[in-house]
């Protein structure tokens, strides 16, 4: 029997609007992306597509576009897990700052490096700088060696891979259909591990904004076809618009 795994990207947050690298800062969603959020669950309901469990990070921007897109999509009642595992990458000393003047600061080819490069990491974050999730209660149950400073899209999927083969997995195998709401790079992360493109492809690879992605896969959990997007040409334009960022304010 086909498993069914749909991946959304969170709706537009206000740091995405302004341009600026967000990692584990706890930013909302903007006023667009609340219209994200609510078109993701209406392009879920006329689909047909009927989510079993929800999965989120433990960030404000996910969790509010899963609620959003679960009540506009009339599944308000899943049940729910969320885990720091989900999510986004954390950007470093990045974090709070703006993509353009990064963009100018560090050249197009170091900046790329840190936003897309497989296992270069931005500089790590200070614990007393005001982006530092040092001390935040949220995570109060993770090792402090384990809490990250700054990540690569390689030490997202390392620390993304337990929870998928010890929670995630475990749904579809039951023939669950399983929904994730989470983030641009966490998602790349789960892409890359589920479809085995290489390091170089998936530096090519932006998720957009609120649009469901789906996956259908077998019962060893690879992809039986090419996953795909609910509305490919707003993903195909959201995409590009991700691939950009930075070149404009
Ligand atoms: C964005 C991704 O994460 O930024 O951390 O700034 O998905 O939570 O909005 P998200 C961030 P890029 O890697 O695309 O620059």
């Amino acid at each position: 029997m086909v498993k069914t795994l749909i991946l959304v990207r969170h709706g537009q947050s206000e740091w995405n609007e302004k341009n600026l690298f967000t990692g584990w800062v706890d930013v909302k969603l903007s006023p667009k992306g609340i219209e994200e959020a609510k078109n993701a669950g209406i392009l879920l309901k006329e689909s047909g597509l009927k989510p079993d469990i929800l999965y989120t990070s433990r960030l404000s921007r996910a969790i509010q576009t899963a609620n959003i897109a679960l009540e506009s999509a009339d599944r308000l009642f899943l049940d729910v897990k969320r885990s720091w595992r989900l999510n986004e990458r954390h950007y470093g000393d990045l974090q709070g700052k703006d993509k353009s003047e990064a963009l100018n600061q560090f050249g197009p080819e170091l900046f790329k490096t840190y936003r897309r490069s497989y296992d270069t990491p931005p500089p790590p974050i200070a614990d007393d700088n005001q982006f530092s999730q040092f001390g935040d209660e949220r995570y109060n149950n993770i090792d402090p060696n384990v809490l990250p400073k700054t990540e690569s899209l390689k030490l997202v999927i390392d620390r993304l891979l337990p929870y998928w083969q010890d929670e995630i997995s475990s749904q579809l195998l039951n023939n669950k259909t399983v929904l994730i709401v989470a983030h641009g790079n966490s998602l790349r992360g789960l892409y890359k591990h589920l479809t085995g493109v290489s390091a170089e492809e998936i530096s090519e690879i932006n998720i957009p904004t609120g649009i469901p992605l789906v996956f259908e896969l077998d019962d060893d959990l690879k992809p039986i076809k090419d996953a795909y997007y609910l509305d490919p040409e707003a993903a195909a334009a959201g995409a590009a618009a991700v691939a950009a960022q930075g070149q404009k304010k």
